[in-house]
């Protein structure tokens, strides 16, 4: 058995004070800390949404668009954000919080302009890889723990893409280690994952096991 635990997207710019703050986005850093730090996982990776400056799901990059209102990117509606998470500047670092040093890998995502990435495993139109799956398998991955930020956006996406392109993998979603940007999103996302099969679990339960 070799135990995955993925962190998603446990960044300075999804925290209060960031540039695309989730509400609470701050309290799932000592969730994934007791984590980490509890022995349990024999790999610990983290993934950076890590977009080059005027990336094009920034409203900023579509005159006339506001954040949160539905542009269009590449031909295909596209949630129009904030500038966040811009590669090199403190809003993508990880929270300094964390207990960065017991990472093992970082997958850094977003980097295309033309096209979203909220997946830590593939781009948005599904079409580009972001290399994440292949090294799970390569390192005989066969449970994932994943927790972060948002629930409705990024570990959706990156539990979803977990169940079909690591066939035979157990995937659970750690509730109170994660929050998300939208209260309906976020209930329907737990809905989602647990119809394609993600258990729903708490820290509480993978801590006493
Ligand atoms: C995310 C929106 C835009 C996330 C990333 O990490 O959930 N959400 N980029
Ligand atoms: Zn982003």
């Amino acid at each position: 058995m070799t135990k995955a635990l993925l962190l998603i997207d446990i960044q300075n710019g999804f925290c209060p004070g960031g540039n695309l703050p989730v509400p609470d986005g701050d309290q799932v850093v000592p969730v994934a800390n007791a984590l980490i730090d509890s022995g349990r996982y024999d790999l610990i990776v983290a993934s950076q949404d890590w977009h080059p400056a005027g990336h094009g799901s920034f409203a900023s990059a579509h005159p006339g668009k506001a954040p949160f209102e539905i542009g269009e990117l590449s031909g295909k509606p596209q949630m129009m954000w904030p500038d966040h998470c811009v590669q090199g500047t403190a809003d993508a670092e990880l929270r300094p919080d964390l207990h960065a040093d017991r990472i093992d890998f970082i997958q850094q995502k977003g980097q295309n302009p033309a096209v979203d990435s909220y997946s830590a495993f593939r781009d948005n139109d599904q079409a580009a890889l972001t290399g994440l799956a292949d090294y799970m398998k390569a390192m005989a991955v066969t449970e994932i723990d994943l927790l972060g930020l948002a629930t409705d956006y990024c570990v959706k996406f990156s539990a979803l893409d977990a169940v079909d392109m690591l066939p035979g993998v157990a995937i659970r979603f750690v509730e109170d280690g994660s929050r998300g940007i939208d209260p309906e999103g976020v209930r329907q996302a737990i809905e989602e994952m647990r119809a394609k099969g993600v258990e729903i679990v708490s820290s509480r339960s993978l801590l006493a096991e």
